[in-house]
C-alpha cells in the first residue's frame, strides 16, 4: 500500500516511488464506463498530475471478475443520435488522454475486458494478461460498433483481418490468442499471483525509466501506425533532436562511460 493520491467509491489512486496504481472498483456494475465514472477516472487522473515524479502507472481491477465490462449500457438506452456522438466523444477523449499520457501505461487485465474497457486496454501501453482475460467486442450483438476507437487501435494492432474477425463476431479469447495477436506484454500463469508479477515486471522496467525519452517513443511508435516512413522518420529525428540533450540523455552516457547503472531523474 503506497500513498493514496486519490480516494473515491469506485477509484482509488495510490503511489510506491515511482510507480502509481489506478485501481477501478465498480463493483455493481463490474467497471462499466458510465459518464459518472469517466468523470472520476478523469479526477483521478488530475490528481495523478499534481504529483511529480510518477514514470509508470499499473491500470487494474479491483473488481474480481472483471478489468471493465465495457460501457455502460443501462446508459446507452434511449439516448439521441447527437448524444451519443456527445457519448462517444467523452469516451474517445478519455482514451486520448492515457494514450498521450507522459508516464507509461499498462493495463493490467484478468477478468473480462469488453467493447469500451477492451479500448481502454489498447488505449495503454502494455498490456498484461492474467489467465481469467476475457477480450472480446461484443457490441456487433448490441447493434452497435465500437465508438471510442476500438476499429482504429485494435486494427492497428492486430490487424486488417483480426480486426474484422473479431469485431464482427463478437467472439470472445483469452490471453494466449492476445498474445499470439502481439497485444500482450506479459502473461502470467494460473499458479502465479497476478499483481504481484505485474507489479514486479513494471518495477523492474519502468521503476527507473527516462521518462522523458519514454515519453517520446511513446508518441512515434504510435505515429507509425499512421504516417509515411518519412514523415515517421521525420518526427523521430524531431524527437531525438528534442531529448538528445536532456539530463537524463546526459546521465545515461555518462553512466555507461563509467560503468555504473544510470540513475535517471526523469527529466
Ligand atoms: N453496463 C452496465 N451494467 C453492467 C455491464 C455493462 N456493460 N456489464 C455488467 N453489468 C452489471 C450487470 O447488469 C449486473 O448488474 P445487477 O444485475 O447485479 O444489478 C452486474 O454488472 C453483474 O453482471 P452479471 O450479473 O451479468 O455478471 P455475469 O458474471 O453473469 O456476467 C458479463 C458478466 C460481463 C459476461 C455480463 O455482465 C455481460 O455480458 N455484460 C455486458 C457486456 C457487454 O456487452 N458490454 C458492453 C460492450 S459494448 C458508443 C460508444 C462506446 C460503445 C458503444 C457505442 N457510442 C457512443 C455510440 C462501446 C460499447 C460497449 O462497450
Amino acid at each position: 500500500m503506497g500513498d493514496v493520491l486519490f480516494e473515491h467509491a469506485d477509484v482509488l489512486l495510490e503511489r510506491q516511488d515511482t510507480i502509481a496504481r489506478l485501481r477501478l472498483r465498480r463493483k455493481s456494475a463490474l467497471n462499466a464506463l458510465s459518464s459518472a465514472f469517466f468523470d472520476t477516472l478523469d479526477a483521478a487522473i488530475d490528481a495523478l498530475d499534481a504529483a511529480e515524479g510518477v514514470r509508470a502507472v499499473i491500470l487494474m481491477s479491483d473488481v474480481p471478475k472483471a478489468f471493465i465490462a465495457g460501457a455502460d449500457i443501462s446508459e446507452m438506452k434511449g439516448k439521441t443520435a447527437a448524444e451519443m456522438e456527445t457519448y462517444a466523444r467523452r469516451g474517445q477523449r478519455f482514451m486520448a488522454r492515457i494514450e498521450q499520457h507522459p508516464a507509461i501505461w499498462v493495463a493490467a487485465v484478468n477478468g473480462y475486458c469488453l467493447g469500451g474497457g477492451f479500448e481502454v486496454a489498447l488505449s495503454c501501453d502494455l498490456i498484461a494478461a492474467g489467465p481469467r482475460a476475457t477480450f472480446a467486442f461484443p457490441e456487433i450483438g448490441l447493434g452497435l460498433l465500437p465508438g471510442f476507437g476500438g476499429t482504429q487501435r485494435f486494427t492497428r494492432s492486430a490487424g486488417m483481418h483480426a480486426g474484422l474477425r473479431y469485431i464482427l463476431t463478437g467472439e470472445r479469447f483469452g490471453a494466449d490468442t492476445a498474445t499470439a495477436l502481439g497485444l500482450v506484454w506479459i502473461a502470467p500463469g494460473e499458479d502465479e499471483d497476478f499483481d504481484e508479477v505485474v507489479g514486479g515486471a513494471v518495477e523492474k522496467a519502468f521503476g527507473n525509466v527516462a521518462s522523458v525519452a519514454a515519453r517520446e517513443v511513446k508518441r512515434v511508435v504510435r505515429a507509425a501506425t499512421w504516417l509515411s516512413l518519412e514523415d515517421g522518420c521525420d518526427a523521430e529525428a524531431a524527437a531525438f533532436g528534442a531529448i538528445g540533450n536532456s539530463a537524463d540523455a546526459v546521465e545515461g552516457l555518462t553512466a555507461f562511460l563509467e560503468k555504473r547503472k544510470p540513475e535517471f531523474r526523469g527529466n
